[in-house]
């Protein structure tokens, strides 16, 4: 047995304590580990230091595993109502095309509450001009949908719009604790990259693994296609992620691909069933401003972080 495996460990070292809540990731344990062993070493020669990091790697391993190692691999984010409230900017940006294309219609919120039913723009665009009378072809469809997606690109772009609150913070959570970071949405790609780039800063798209956006797939939300294209691109199992979503048609669509889901319901879902969902909460939760539970799980402490999903995970 090493020297100094003794019982004043805990007390010295709180982050190695069985079950503490110091710990939120395995890596940050490395440069501890070092100190100790640096400090414990008998003679401060190369062995002892080595034999004594590999030692307590071994100890970290066995002792804090279950707190420290993340066992949610991935966290897969829905895009509208869920990383921010941009159906609004949505809603302008397809009136704003009807306007300029001269075409005579106008979606109220009531009008656009009932046609977020139907997931994507242009299957949205299409539906509703069978729904009045007016069949568009495919091509005037990409043509209106184009200019919507250049005019909600610019109105992103304005800075108006922020993520929801604990959005950021679960974002950085899961890049430090290694966590795959994934997108499944039915929204363009352009609009995601439009909604990262002003809220997180340029580029920020490159921080997600994988982006499965819009058209990746023939069927959107409610099918759960974008979700599998999403978990093969990075070849993770269902199981081991969680998806955070806010309406009814991304429930399902995650449910079906096998995901537990977490709902933030939005100012446009929040009337919608969510009984299929692990958690309910009004939103992700910050140290400031802790989130409320609205149906079944939610964490004590109001925030919804890497290790209270890792700790959920069925
Ligand atoms: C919500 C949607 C989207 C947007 C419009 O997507 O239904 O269709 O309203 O986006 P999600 P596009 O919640 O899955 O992010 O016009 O680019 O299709
Ligand atoms: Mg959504």
């Amino acid at each position: 047995m090493l020297p100094y495996f003794d019982q004043s460990i805990d007390e010295e070292f709180p982050h190695f304590a069985s079950g503490s809540d110091k710990v939120d990731s395995y890596f940050e344990l490395q440069p501890v580990v070092l100190k100790y062993s640096w400090h414990r070493s008998p003679f401060k020669h190369p062995f002892w230091v080595i034999l004594s990091a590999i030692s307590f790697r071994y100890l970290i391993d066995h002792r804090c595993y279950r707190r420290t190692m993340a066992k949610v691999a991935g966290v897969i984010f829905d895009v509208d109502g869920t990383l921010a409230e941009t159906e609004e900017a949505h809603r302008r940006a397809f009136n704003e095309t009807f306007e300029h294309f001269k075409v005579q219609w106008f979606w109220d919120q009531h009008t656009y509450k009932r046609l977020l039913g139907v997931t994507g723009g242009k299957e949205r665009i299409k539906f509703y001009a069978n729904e009045v009378r007016t069949p568009l072809s495919d091509t005037d469809i990409a043509e209106l949908h184009e200019y919507k997606t250049k005019r909600y690109e610019q109105l992103i772009a304005e800075g108006q719009i922020s993520l929801r609150p604990g959005v950021e913070r679960l974002i950085n959570e899961a890049l430090e604790s290694r966590v795959k970071l994934l997108v499944a949405t039915t929204t363009n790609y352009p609009n995601v990259v439009a909604l990262l780039d002003a809220t997180l800063g340029s580029g920020s798209i490159d921080l997600f693994d994988v982006v499965a956006a819009g058209d990746v797939v023939p069927r959107k939300k409610p099918s759960p296609d974008v979700y599998f294209k999403a978990l093969q691109e990075v070849s993770l199992d269902p199981k081991e992620c969680f998806a955070i979503e806010d309406s009814r048609n991304g429930l399902i669509a995650a449910v079906s691909a096998g995901i537990s889901t977490v709902i933030t319901p939005s100012s446009y879902t929040a009337d919608e069933r969510f009984s299929e969902a692990i958690s309910v909460v009004d939103h992700l939760g910050t140290p400031d401003r802790p989130c409320t539970g609205i149906q079944g799980i939610f964490p004590k402490n109001g925030i919804v972080s890497i290790s209270w999903l890792s700790e959920i995970i069925v």
